[in-house]
């Protein structure tokens, strides 16, 4: 028996229909189909988060100018307080809020009585300390469930104060993961927000999307995007802003980083302000490089396209040696990845520079075509859980419509290989062998450990120590710990050492794993 029936062979026959589809092994030849983004099995201990999760603390929390208040019991909001490691800091423009957590605090005779006089004085407490231009309002479970009208408040406060008020119906029992709450998050920004600025246009102007700033990630390349030349009008949403977001419609071009969370502004921006979008992805040397041409390919300017080979060519020389050494140490060695819908695939170029090879990775709520590559999307399934989250359609918007090339040059680039409106997802690049599991499990984690014994485990905070006990190093690839950033030619060597640190500590010799 493989590893994969071995583990899977544990299960009730009822749990074992639902998982088989969920657990795969890569085989050569024709693509293969995963079931995802699916309700978890009741009782097993998954490793998702929930909607309010993927709304508040993924997508909007990061956005510093905006006072986010968290409308329930204070643990929701201590909970996506500084945990995620998205990184922000104020320039004179603009104030950072995001050490702060802000939450109503609802008890137990809110939840009676209703919660919405609490949310009004909390709005009021935070104009008259804070002065914010914007605010954002999330909601949690309970909030649901009682029917407070926070958008009604929202509204209203909207009014009395003359400033921006958002409200987020991202209850945490919404959806089947945090996935839901992107699709939330995304659509309030896009309804509210994108489009209301009066910027003017700039040259070589982009918008980066889905790069949330995690451990300075987004400082590095937005570091490496201005020595190009690039005007970056907006970062959505890491170290992002609401003043910044409101002229994001002005930029000639959406660079996707993580896919999974903000596919939808990236498409309805296409529709309404007719801005192409390219899949990037600014973690390991190779993709860097690739991205970078990508993007100076689109706008073809040839003085653009020979300062971004020249960048790219000192940025190496700094780093060059020093990623030659990491590789000697970490050369041959086996990971495991496990990561929420987009760092899993993200990381793996960058593994397979140094010598390492990824046997077992997953997604905790990646779509399918998160694994299969966008081409499958007309043929995913709707179910009732993501009807549940809403779909907005836009419309073209006359007066801010651009397209930068015609139809024919789109088709040009394309052909060419540049990545407009194109991802091709995990597949693209995991090795044959690997074994893939949808929504992991604890249960999952820790057979799998035994069975494939890898050299490192990339996951989070809820089975690293687990992983840890049985000798085997792990490092987190959420909120990197307390080091990065990881992305960008500067992130990569600090990536190699942080593994090679982790994987030589003499420590693991000397832990017995329970089983043993
Ligand atoms: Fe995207 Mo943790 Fe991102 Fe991804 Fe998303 Fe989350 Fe984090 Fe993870 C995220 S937005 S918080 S890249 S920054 S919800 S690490 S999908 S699970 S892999």
């Amino acid at each position: 028996m493989d590893s994969r029936d071995k583990v899977l062979d544990k299960y009730s026959s009822k749990i074992y229909k639902n998982r088989k589809e969920h657990v795969i092994e890569i085989e050569a030849g024709e693509p293969q189909v995963i079931a995802a983004d699916t309700r978890a099995i009741p009782g097993i201990m998954t490793n998702r988060g929930c909607c309010y999760a993927g709304c508040k603390g993924v997508v909007i929390g990061p956005l510093k100018d905006v006072v986010n208040i968290v409308h329930g019991p204070i643990g929701c909001a201590y909970y996506t307080w500084g945990t995620r490691r998205n990184k922000a800091k104020s320039d004179e423009s603009t104030k950072d809020f995001t050490q702060y957590s802000f939450s109503t605090d609802m008890q137990e005779t809110d939840i009676v009585f209703g919660g919405e006089k609490k949310l009004r004085q909390a709005i009021k407490e935070a104009v008259e300390i804070f002065n914010p231009e914007c605010i954002m309002i999330s909601s949690t479970c309970p909030v649901g469930l009682i029917g407070d009208d926070i958008h009604a408040v929202a509204a209203e406060a909207e009014k009395m104060y003359g400033i921006k008020v958002l409200a987020f119906s991202c209850e945490g029992y919404k959806g089947v993961s945090q996935s839901g709450g992107h699709h939330i998050a995304n659509n309030g920004l896009m309804k509210y927000i994108i489009g209301t600025g009066d910027a003017e246009p700039q040259k070589y102007s982009i918008n980066l999307l889905g790069e949330y700033n995690i451990g300075g990630d987004g400082w590095e390349v937005e570091r490496i995007l201005k020595r190009i030349g690039y005007n970056v009008v907006s970062v959505m949403t890491g170290d992002g802003s609401y003043a910044d977001l409101k002229n994001a419609h002005t930029a000639d071009l959406n660079l996707v980083q993580c896919h999974r969370s903000i596919n939808y502004i990236a498409e309805m921006m296409k529709t309404k302000y007719g801005m192409d979008w390219i899949k990037v992805n600014f973690i390991g040397l190779e993709s860097i490089k690739s991205s970078l041409m990508d993007i100076a390919t689109y706008f073809g300017d040839p003085a653009l396209l020979a300062r971004t080979e020249e960048v790219i060519a000192e940025e190496l020389d700094e780093i060059e040696e020093g990623m030659a050494y990491y590789k000697s140490k970490l050369d041959g060695k086996k990971a495991a990845v496990y990561v929420g819908g987009s760092r899993t695939h993200h990381y793996i170029n960058l593994l397979k520079y140094l010598g390492v090879d990824v046997i077992l990775a997953g997604y905790e709520f990646g779509h399918r075509d998160d694994y299969e590559g966008r081409d499958v999307i007309p043929s995913i399934k709707i179910d009732a859980d993501s009807k549940n989250i809403e779909s907005i359609t836009v419309t073209k918007d006359e007066a801010n419509y651009k397209t930068f090339h015609t139809p024919e040059k789109i088709e040009e680039l394309k052909a060419a290989g540049v990545p407009i409106e194109k991802y091709d997802g995990l597949w693209n690049d995991i090795a044959e062998g690997a074994i893939i599991t949808d929504d992991f499990n604890h249960f999952e984690t820790e057979e799998f450990l035994k069975e494939l014994k890898p050299d490192i485990f990339f996951s989070g905070i809820k089975d690293k120590f687990i992983v840890q006990k049985s000798g085997v190093p792990s490092r987190q690839l959420h909120s990197y710990d307390y080091s990065g950033p990881y992305a960008g030619f500067r992130g990569a060597l600090n990536f190699a050492k942080d593994i090679t640190m982790a994987t030589y500590t003499p420590v693991w010799n000397m832990v017995q794993a329970p089983w043993k």
